[in-house]
This record gives C-alpha cells, structure tokens and sequence, in this order.
C-alpha cells in the first residue's frame, strides 16, 4: 500500500468519492467538506507541495486547472462563484503532502481564511 494517503486514492488501494480522472488528474470529494461543494483536485504524480512544482510538470498543472473549470460547471458552481485554495507547508495549513487543490463553493465564503 502506498505511503501517502493520496497516492493510495489515486491507485484505489484507499477508497473515495472520486468525481473526475484523467491520465494525468484525479477529483474526489475531500473527506470533511467545509462547503457545500469541497472537492479536491490532485495530480497523479507524486508532488509534495507547489513548492516541488517544476517546468515539466506543465501539462499536469494545466490539466488540473481545466479540470477545476469543469468541475465548478459540472457541481454548479459557475454563476455564483467558487473558491481554489492550495494550502502550502506547515504554516500554509498543509496536511496532506501531496499537492492538491481545494474547490469550494456553495456557500457564500468569507475573507480574509483564519
Ligand atoms: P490540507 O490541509 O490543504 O493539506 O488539506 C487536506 C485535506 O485532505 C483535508 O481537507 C482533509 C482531506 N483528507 C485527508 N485525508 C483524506 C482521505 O483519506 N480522504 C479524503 N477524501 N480526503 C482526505
């Protein structure tokens, strides 16, 4: 079994809610929703944060931010609005070291985050 728990999402081996795959992305509802609507979006690869981010991890960054865009009409969330969060490092609120992106929406969401 993988070491990381996204790792074993994105190979079955630990069960979700997954709403989207490609060859290069997966989504899947994170496990506590703090809206309505809080899916995560991940990248197959292993990448621990957005700071191990490279050039050639173009093509997979550009996959996941169409997928958010997909999924934000596909969930409903385009006329009203929706949020992205990526949370980097301890002081980030990163939990799960394997990069992912936050989708949030309906609900009315507040700034500035605690
Ligand atoms: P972050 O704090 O940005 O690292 O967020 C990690 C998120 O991952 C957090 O909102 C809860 C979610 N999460 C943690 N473990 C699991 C899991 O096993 N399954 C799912 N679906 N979500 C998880």
């Amino acid at each position: 079994m993988a070491e990381c728990i996204f790792c074993g999402i994105v190979e079955g081996s630990i069960p979700s809610k997954k709403v989207y795959e490609d060859e290069h992305v997966v989504a899947f509802h994170d496990i506590s929703p703090a809206a309505p609507v809080h899916l995560l979006v991940i990248p197959k690869k292993h990448i621990a944060s957005i700071q191990e981010v490279g050039e050639e991890d173009a093509v997979t960054m550009g996959r996941i931010f169409s997928a958010i865009n997909h999924l934000a009409q596909e969930f409903g969330l385009s006329e009203k609005g929706f949020r992205i969060v990526n949370n980097c490092g301890q002081e980030g609120g990163q939990t799960v070291f394997h990069l992912h992106f936050h989708l949030l929406g309906g609900r009315q969401l507040t700034w500035p985050p605690g």
